[in-house]
């Protein structure tokens, strides 16, 4: 439902100023660290971050794609981990539920993901099971009214916190490719799942990925995603669609953030007797990440409208994420860049920007699936 303007200017201002007032604060303590505090989590909660894309109906604010890259453009100025806490509820550990699940399955798990009771986590990545998902191995056995899962997942965002894993796995050992892939909502503490030392990552420090192991894992067949078997990887696919929208948007928020900070400092920073900004090579770097941000944010804005008004965004999604995640990257690199030596340097927290956004050019499909991704929707529309 969308929200009355009001309102929405009400949630970005209020999500602009804890940004601002408290998670900036916190950069440098969470990324030593490699930990969020609770009291932040806690707040989070409050304001019913967790929940941003769940119905309202299940407890969630139920915003639109657009409202919701609103406010992904806002968390995004601030490091990534944080956005990364509440992403998997409002995204990848959530969406498979509310696209495909029954309406028992939203009823059991929505409101608790909602309020940020519970974790959501999705886990389909597995070690030789990357960029091709449609490979991958871990199996689900039927076993009278029970499914006995085997396998291991890999690079799991939001693990180590998770109450519920949505694991992709396949009943039908006949079927090789995506079409043996059913979906499986996990609780984690069910016998015959442990999960492996947290990651240890180039950035997104107080963000957490480890492997998540199934060993003789027995879920009720109700478990099973929509009860349907043979549906997981479409259901997967679904989900990044939407998944890659939002992440486009988070690399807008980081970039804006960026070109912040780089004109700051060019217009404090004096050499050869006047501010760096007066330098037409460093304009040149001002201008083109502008230009670029700019150009990713219409993308995505124009994307989520089109995705509410219900036409199908898989290509456009794809467009976004690739552009987006890249021009990040270059966004990144031109700071530290304007920073010079300073960019460098830990105390900054430029250099640390700088590893941060080098994961979106990877998760939720590298930049070269998001081609593949295009090119095969550009033949197939032609077709
Ligand atoms: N929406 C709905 N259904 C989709 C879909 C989409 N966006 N994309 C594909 N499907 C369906 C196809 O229609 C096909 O269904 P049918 O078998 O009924 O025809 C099925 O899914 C298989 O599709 P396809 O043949 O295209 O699958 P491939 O194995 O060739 O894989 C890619 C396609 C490479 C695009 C897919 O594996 C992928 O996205 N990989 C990256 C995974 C990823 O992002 N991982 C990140 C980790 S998760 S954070």
């Amino acid at each position: 439902m969308t929200l009355p303007s009001d309102t929405l200017e009400q949630l970005l201002d209020t999500v602009s100023r804890f940004v601002r007032e408290q998670l900036v604060p916190m950069e440098h303590q969470v990324a030593d660290d490699d930990a969020i505090p609770d009291t932040i989590v806690e707040a989070m909660r409050e304001m019913g971050l967790f929940g941003l894309s769940i119905p309202e109906a299940y407890g969630g604010l139920g915003l639109t794609m657009e409202e919701e890259v609103l406010v992904a453009f806002e968390l995004g100025q601030t490091s990534p981990a944080f956005r990364s806490l509440v992403g998997t509820n409002n995204g990848i550990g959530s969406q498979g539920i509310i696209i495909d699940g029954t309406e028992e399955q939203k009823q059991r798990y929505l409101p608790r993901m909602a309020s940020g009771e519970i974790i959501g986590s999705f886990a389909l990545t597995e070690a030789e099971a990357g960029s091709d998902a449609g490979s991958l191995r871990t199996s689900a056995r039927r076993e009278g009214d029970e499914y006995v899962l085997n396998g291991t997942k890999r690079f799991i965002t939001n693990a180590p916190r998770a109450g519920l894993f949505t694991v992709f796995a396949r009943t039908d050992p006949q079927q090789p490719g995506a079409r043996g892939v059913s979906a499986f909502l996990v609780d984690a503490d069910t016998p015959g799942i442990t999960l492996g030392p947290p990651d240890k990552k180039m950035g997104q420090k107080g963000a957490h990925t480890c492997d998540v192991i199934f060993d003789e894992c027995r879920v009720p067949a109700s478990a099973l995603l929509g009860g349907k078997e043979g549906q997981g990887f479409r259901t997967a696919m679904k989900v990044l669609d939407r998944g890659r929208l939002h992440i486009s948007a988070v690399c807008v928020g980081v970039a804006e953030r960026l070109i912040r900070d780089s004109l700051r400092y060019a217009m404090e920073r004096k050499q050869f007797g006047q501010p760096l900004a007066e330098f037409q090579l460093i304009q040149a770097m001002l201008a083109d990440s502008r230009t670029e941000a700019y150009a990713a944010r219409c993308m995505v804005m124009e994307t989520a409208r089109r995705k509410d008004a219900g036409l199908d965004v898989s290509t456009d999604a794809a467009c976004s994420k690739m552009f987006a995640s890249e021009m990040v990257g270059r966004v990144a690199d031109r700071a530290v860049q304007i920073h010079g030596g300073a960019g460098y340097i830990a105390d900054y927290g430029i250099e640390r920007f700088y590893r941060d956004v080098r994961l979106f050019r990877i998760y939720e499909g590298t930049t070269q699936i998001q081609q593949l991704v295009i090119a095969r929707n550009m033949i197939r529309e032609v077709g």
